[in-house]
């Protein structure tokens, strides 16, 4: 099943690759996309987002994505996110309160999803990622 993401065919599924299948797999309910976008957060899996891991997984994206039009930086957007949405102010996102605080939060919900709208590279990917391939064709050949 992995192979479907594995658009290079390395035999590894990177992060990029990760986030791409994500962004494919996720054009049904908002409901099930956050749930998804949590589980990318979640980094350690423990059920909870942290500082930390919302801060790694903003910065990743954004090195993959530079073109995601946001005024903030990676860290004030993590803070904006916490102090929006982490509602018992544990510093940590439960499921619950990502799922609620983000559904609520047209503001954060499309800076989330545009984020990881990544239809770009994945179609880079798909394409096998041309450019190392050059100047393959033609007109080189005029020597005399
Ligand atoms: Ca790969
Ligand atoms: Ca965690
Ligand atoms: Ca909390």
């Amino acid at each position: 099943m992995f192979e479907t993401f594995d658009f290079n065919k390395d035999g590894y599924i990177d992060f990029m690759e990760y986030v791409a299948a994500l962004s494919l797999v996720l054009k049904g309910k908002v409901e099930q996309k956050l749930r998804w976008y949590f589980k990318l957060y979640d980094v350690d899996g423990n059920g909870c987002i942290d500082r930390d891991e919302l801060l790694t997984i903003i910065r990743a994206i954004r090195a993959i994505n530079p073109c995601s039009d946001s005024t903030m930086s990676a860290e004030e957007f993590t803070d904006t996110v916490f102090s929006r949405i982490d509602v018992n102010g544990d510093g940590e996102l439960s499921l619950e309160e990502f799922m609620e605080g983000v559904q609520k939060d047209q503001m954060l919900l499309d800076t989330l999803t545009r984020s990881l709208d990544l239809t770009s590279i994945v179609r880079r990917l798909q394409n096998g990622e041309q450019d190392q391939e050059g100047a393959g064709g033609g007109a080189a050949e005029a020597a005399g």
